[in-house]
């Protein structure tokens, strides 16, 4: 089995999991599971800022609500390192609908709507190298060693 790449990906801890206290708890299982924090911040999404970050679902009807919610409070935002990082970060988090994403996922565990699900986390390379533009600049990423992770 090929170990895979190094990527990077982006996390969201969601303005309605940052409210119930579980920002810690979310960032605890990526650190668990050996994913390397290379950047992270605590910020309120600007309306522009979720235009561009959901302008793929500008037309859904769900998006004035999608809107809504992730502009409502501060986001955790995480920039998460490791192999296969986006493949297993999408894993972890499960399937959007929290009542149907399985045991053991996040929105799995502790989830139950699907705009406030929580989570977000980026689905491709694309998307990963595009939302995380708009997170962070170059010069908030960290370079450093984890010391139980083989590739660190
Ligand atoms: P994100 O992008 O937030 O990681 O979620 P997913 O990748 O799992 O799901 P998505 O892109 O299809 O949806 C983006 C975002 O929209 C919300 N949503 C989605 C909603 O409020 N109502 C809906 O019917 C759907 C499908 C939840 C996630």
């Amino acid at each position: 089995m090929p170990e895979g790449t190094i990527e990077r990906t982006l996390v969201l801890v969601k303005p309605d999991g940052v409210r119930r206290g579980l920002a810690g708890d979310l960032l605890g299982r990526f650190e668990r599971k050996t994913l390397k924090i290379v950047a992270a911040r605590l910020l309120t999404v600007t309306p522009q800022m979720a235009a561009k970050h959901y302008e793929e679902h500008a037309s859904k009807p769900f998006y004035p609500g999608l809107v809504t919610h992730i502009t409502s409070g501060p986001v955790l935002a995480l920039a998460l390192e490791g192999r296969s990082a986006i493949g297993v970060v999408r894993l972890m988090v499960g399937a959007t609908n929290p009542q149907t994403a399985a045991p053991g996922t996040i929105r799995g565990d502790f989830g139950s709507a699907v705009t406030p699900n929580l989570i977000h986390a980026s689905d491709s390379t694309a998307s990963a190298e595009r939302e995380l533009a708009l997170y962070f600049g170059p010069s908030d990423y960290q370079t450093y060693h984890r010391l139980d992770a083989e590739f660190a």
